[in-house]
């Protein structure tokens, strides 16, 4: 992964990667095809069953699959929702599913009926992860926030990045993380890539210890505003959760009642940014980021805190 181009000349670059990418699952470096292409027959009956051996080894000793293809949007299902206007702004007219967000527009509309400038889309999707280390990679035209867990790692909103791929490393516990993309186009070409493939898997250790989510650097503009250091309510005790910044249904418990919100509802809410007691599913206007204007923000239905919205 090199030094990105100029932001024209990222058109024609991500025209050509999209169709490498779609032409083969496979594809080796232009190296070792050449080497493979100099040898004999025999040869290369040696270097298949060279490596259908390594892969029995590797399957049998327990070795992770690392590939991109493997491991990137494995049966996930995007929702991509789309305004006509540049700012995500009151009724989304038109839907898609997707199974993957990778989309050159072009210069056109991404829907009949949609405007080819000035428009908006958001992308979400609920994932399964092994616990490790991912890699995402983002890469639009013009705008584009990542999303994971109510955590933003990737933001370009006004920054002039366009075409400019980004990459983030994440860890991620075992689990379903929610994902939430938002996508701006003002004018020419528009286009969306987003992909991840994991870098590394937990060492293994005698002693399982929950790993503290650093977080991301926070960029200017987009400090969560302080919150409680210790919450409790009667679906369970959030301080560890707030300590460890994992999502709050690392710490839900049930307390029995007929409709007591269940792991399955809680892990489909964003991760709590302000914690603190509240009412459950209500909604408030209040600052989820210092320097940024209020905005909508839902009280989880474990009453932990609030998540953007
Ligand atoms: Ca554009």
């Amino acid at each position: 992964m090199s030094a990105q181009p100029s932001n024209q000349s990222n058109d024609t670059a991500t025209n050509a990667r999209a169709t490498n990418a779609r032409a083969t699952g496979l594809t080796l470096p232009s190296g070792a095809k050449k080497f493979i292409n100099r040898e004999s027959t025999t040869m290369k009956k040696v270097v298949v069953a060279t490596c259908i051996v390594a892969l029995f080894i590797a399957a049998a000793i327990g070795i992770p699959a690392l590939s991109p293809s493997v491991q990137a949007q494995s049966g996930n299902i995007w929702q991509i929702n789309f305004w006509p206007n540049p700012s995500w702004q009151g009724y989304s007219p038109f839907s898609m599913q997707s199974g993957v967000l990778a989309f050159n527009w072009g210069t056109g509309a991404p829907m009949p009926g949609m405007p080819a400038d000035n428009f908006t889309a958001r992308a979400t999707t609920s994932a399964w992860f092994s616990a490790g280390t991912y890699q995402f990679s983002v890469q639009a035209d013009d705008e584009v926030t990542l999303v994971i867990n109510g955590t933003t790692w990737v933001n370009t909103i006004n920054q002039g990045q366009s075409g400019k791929t980004q990459w983030v490393n994440v860890n991620l516990p075992d689990g379903w993380a929610n994902i939430r993309v938002d996508f701006r186009e003002f004018t020419g070409n528009a286009y969306l890539f987003v992909d991840w493939r994991m870098i590394s898997t937990p060492i293994p250790g005698p002693a399982p210890t929950a790993v503290p989510n650093p977080g991301p650097a926070p960029a200017p503009g987009t400090v969560p505003v302080p919150s409680a250091t210790s919450v409790q309510t009667a679906f369970g005790n959030y301080t560890p959760c707030i300590q460890q910044n994992i999502h709050q249904q690392n710490c839900f418990v049930s307390n029995g009642s007929w409709d007591a919100p269940n792991a399955g509802s809680i892990g489909m809410e964003p991760q709590i940014l302000i914690w603190g007691n509240c009412a459950a599913d209500t909604v408030q206007s209040m600052q989820v980021f210092q320097n940024t204007p209020p905005q909508s923000a839902a009280c989880s239905r474990t009453q932990a805190g609030w998540f953007p919205r």
